[in-house]
């Protein structure tokens, strides 16, 4: 195109600068920041874009999928259950392959991005490369709500300077760290008066594992709600393995939970 040769390298950067101007102003203020984009993140934040909510994903790392990207082992397989989760799995687009009564075999590079481009196409914005350091709250004990997070570039909390962060408010703020339980600790440090214990994670027991991350996802105070494997860290349910069905189902009953919580 001929105009397009006009354009110098630092008309590109002022491009950006517009752009990003637009893009920033949007989300600094959600109805939901989700921290983590692994699979319990990437399939909350599609539900909530579904229902119509303004969604942010915060992730420290550069790419989506979390630590379903390793499959077993670095291994590219991994495995759903049948029932809601295989139903979640195909209705985001995922290939998945029956290889013995109730057990499909995915591909978990393939999963990750499936889930993270229903949440993009429902309107959810994945923000890579940010870490999410602290919350940002109101009121102290029961009168403690949570009213969005504190952003830094993964890279300066890796070099150790000390950089005031950014915020950013929401309405709801989803701890869908994993194994970090990164958002429980902060709470729990912060807030000792609320007597928060986080145990970690129980030895694997599949099953119990799969069905006790579900049941136990909640709302940990007013605003603040847990999915995927920092439930077993908070509760010290089993750990399962490369079975990742029970993500996509916590994913999906913490977007019903935040959509009751607005409801209210
Ligand atoms: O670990 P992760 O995939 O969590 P999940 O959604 O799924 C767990 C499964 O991958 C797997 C399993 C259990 O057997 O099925 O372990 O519960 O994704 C968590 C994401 O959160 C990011 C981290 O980089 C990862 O991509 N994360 C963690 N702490 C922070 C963060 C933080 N403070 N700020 C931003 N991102």
């Amino acid at each position: 195109p001929q105009n397009l040769y006009e354009l110098s390298e630092g008309d590109l950067s002022k491009t950006l600068i517009d752009a990003l101007y637009k893009k920033l102003s949007e989300i600094v203020k959600v109805d939901v920041a989700i921290v983590g984009a692994g699979p319990s993140g990437l399939t909350a934040a599609w539900k909530l874009g579904e229902k119509g909510y303004k969604v942010l994903v915060l992730e420290r790392m550069l790419g989506v999928g979390g630590g379903m990207r390793g499959g077993s082992m670095l291994l590219p397989v991994g495995l759903i259950e049948d029932g809601e989760a295989a139903e979640i799995a195909r209705e985001a687009g995922a290939r998945i392959n029956k290889i013995r009564n109730g057990l499909f075999v995915v591909d978990p590079s393939e999963l990750a991005v499936r889930l993270a481009s229903k949440a993009i196409e429902n309107g959810a914005i994945i923000w890579p490369g940010v870490l999410v350091e602290d919350l940002i709250t109101r009121g102290r004990g029961e009168d403690l709500v949570v009213k969005g997070v504190l952003i830094n570039w993964t890279p300066i909390y890796e070099a150790g300077w000390h950089v005031d962060p950014f915020y950013i408010e929401a309405n709801a703020v989803v701890d869908a760290t994993g194994h970090d339980g990164s958002l429980l600790r902060v709470l729990a440090k912060r807030h000792p008066e609320l007597k928060i214990n986080i145990p970690g994670m129980s030895s694997q027991n599949v099953w119990i594992g799969e069905e006790m991350v579900v049941e136990k996802t909640s709302m940990v105070v007013k605003g603040l709600f847990v999915t995927g494997m920092s439930v077993a860290e908070l509760y010290n349910t089993n750990r399962m393995g490369a079975i990742f069905g029970g993500m996509l189902v916590s994913g999906r009953k913490v977007a019903d939970l935040i959509d009751d919580y607005f409801g209210k």
